[in-house]
């Protein structure tokens, strides 16, 4: 027979992993957030774009990107990637997921240094299908203007950003003041032209 005193004790015992569970599972969520961000096309794959287009996080905090329709890539500007300009912190890696082509289909990034991060989507480039991530705050290659790099000593060689890519990227203080800027098709539609 169990006897009320040990009934007590092992209830104590489960109480105190409950509240070990709760706070280990707390603390992990504010170390490490999962964003989610859509890569999108409308039937007929005329307009094509990322969504939410401007996104705030947290350093340490991770991005997945998912195909919901049409066949995509996520690239961020960098030299890396065929010569783009440099728009992620010096001390940040650049990535390239390669072509994700099923709905579903993704690619995980952790950004952990401070600033702003531009990407593209290598085949819709050109079509405006682009996006921008600020990390903790407004700093970096990121964040200066589109054609810096042309006054840097020995002028690097890199491609400019496109128009339809500049048109549709907000402002960096829009996304920090708002932290989530959905994209609007018919917007983008009447203000860019694509
Ligand atoms: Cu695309």
């Amino acid at each position: 027979m169990i006897s009320r005193r040990n009934l007590l004790k092992s209830g104590g015992l489960f109480a105190a992993f409950l509240t070990l569970g709760q706070s280990q599972s707390a603390k992990a969520s504010a170390i490490s957030k999962t964003h989610i961000i859509k890569m999108e096309s409308d039937e007929d794959g005329a307009r094509v774009w990322f969504d939410p287009v401007g996104l705030y996080i947290e350093p340490g905090d991770k991005i997945r990107f998912v195909v919901h329709h049409n066949t995509h890539t996520v690239a961020s500007y960098h030299p890396d990637n065929e010569g783009r300009s440099l728009r992620i912190p010096q001390k940040a890696k650049s990535w390239n997921s390669g072509y994700l082509v099923e709905p579903g289909d993704h690619f995980e990034i952790t950004l952990s240094v401070p600033g702003v991060y531009d990407y593209y989507c290598e085949p819709h480039e050109f079509a405006g299908m682009a996006g921008r991530i600020i990390v903790g705050k407004i700093s970096g290659p990121g964040a200066r203007r589109y054609d810096y790099f042309k006054d840097l000593k020995g002028k690097p060689n890199w491609q400019s950003v496109p128009d339809p890519v500049r048109c549709i990227l907000p402002d960096p203080t829009i996304i920090l003041n708002e932290k989530t800027v959905r994209y609007d098709l018919e917007k983008m539609i009447a203000k860019c032209a694509i």
